[in-house]
């Protein structure tokens, strides 16, 4: 469709100021949401999906994308989508089905996706899974995985369909991080026993790395490392290679995160946000033994992803995080300082965002959220092309 739908917003229209650093502080913890900044982009209409929850380029330029009743999608730059046959089953329902995709570090010589999903277990339960297979292109647009094999699984499996987390990045390092939600059971966030709750790191073959801080306990003890996450759906890599974690809070308090190894980020102990029933949940500032996060939002935001850009499409983003916004219905900006971090732009989309992706020559790609989901591709107007 490619209709180009120009979204600048004359700054002069906006009382509240554009790019304004965003979230005034209340109680020394909590941002508040700030007035909607100015787009400084267009936005083009690629594509549109059925429910998609991830996508990723692969080295030619086009993405894969997934949607969550378990399909993936091969889409040309220009809009065209092909099927990609060969995905495992998946539990679809709730806030489980097909989830992320990610290309192995030597894709390019190896073909090696990796696939997170829910996985159907016993009686009523499912679990987060994480498979890898080769993907074959088959010259027509579409193409085939092969070999798939689940090399990681949730411990334990939950009944339910939410918080299942599962967002899957390389570091610097190497090394295959999966987000693990705590599928909405609290506990297990805490519990070490478990791999709910917690980031994880393994190598690519889904093993454990000797150097992980807690690797001489065996087990899935061995895959973490930090602990008391509630549901993280965004997993990003900074300059410097830190792990940054988004992560949906309960009623206020979503976080953003820098994960640091061994630590304990609190779920459901502590949270800058409380219980859905009204009951409270302490504050961070209460227990100092738990990292705090950098940010936390009340109102929430509702993170969906998170990257950090790193292009040059956006000169003035880069090292930038971008949030992808569902129930804010917006792309969030947040600048750093070290390893201090303010939101500092919002641009309202309209709609439910549910991920976000560098393009190949720096622009900004958007999912929507749901049925009928558009993927949203957004370039600064005042260059020349
Ligand atoms: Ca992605
Ligand atoms: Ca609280």
């Amino acid at each position: 469709m490619n209709k180009v739908l120009t979204a600048l917003i004359g700054c002069a229209a906006l009382l509240a100021g554009c790019d304004a650093p965003g979230g005034t502080t209340t109680q020394g913890k909590t941002a508040v949401a700030p007035a909607a900044s100015a787009a400084p982009f267009a936005i083009t209409e690629i594509a549109t999906f059925d429910a998609p929850w991830a996508m990723t380029f692969l080295p030619d330029g086009r993405l894969l994308v997934t949607e969550k009743p378990g399909r993936l999608k091969l889409v040309e730059p220009g809009g065209r989508i092909a099927d990609i046959t060969g995905v495992p089953t998946v539990e679809y329902g709730g806030q489980g089905g097909l989830g992320d995709v990610v290309l192995h570090p030597d894709f390019a010589k190896n073909g090696i996706i990796y696939l997170s999903f829910a996985e159907k277990g016993d009686g009523n339960t499912s679990g987060a899974a994480v498979a890898r297979g080769v993907l074959t292109l088959d010259g027509n647009g579409g193409g085939a995985l092969s070999a798939m094999t689940v090399i990681w699984r949730q411990v334990p499996k939950a009944s339910g369909n939410a918080h299942f987390g599962h967002r899957l990045a390389f570091g610097h390092d190497g090394k295959l991080w999966i987000s693990s939600g705590e599928r909405m059971q609290f506990d297990p966030a805490q519990d070490m026993a478990s791999n709910l709750g917690k980031i994880l790191r393994l190598n690519d073959d889904g093993s454990v790395p000797a150097d992980n801080p807690f690797a001489d306990q065996g087990g899935v003890t061995a895959q973490i490392w930090s602990l008391g996450h509630r549901n993280p759906l965004g997993l990003a890599f900074d300059a410097q290679g830190q792990p940054w974690v988004a992560e949906m809070g309960p009623k206020g308090g979503d976080e953003l995160n820098l994960i640091l190894r061994g630590r304990n980020y609190g779920w459901p102990k502590v949270s800058n946000g409380d219980n859905y029933d009204g009951s409270v949940i302490p504050d961070h500032d209460t227990a100092p033994q738990f990292e705090a996060p950098k940010i936390s939002w009340t109102p929430v935001i509702a993170p969906g992803d998170l990257i950090i850009y790193s292009g040059s499409e956006f000169p003035d983003w880069q090292g930038n995080a971008l949030f992808a916004g569902l129930a804010s219905h917006s792309l969030i900006r947040v600048a750093f300082s070290g390893n201090e971090a303010r939101e500092v732009a919002r641009y309202d989309m309209g709609q439910r965002i549910r991920e976000v992706e560098q393009g190949p020559a720096g622009e900004v790609w958007l999912l929507e959220d749901g049925a009928g989901a558009r993927l949203l591709k957004l370039t600064d107007p005042s260059r020349a092309r």
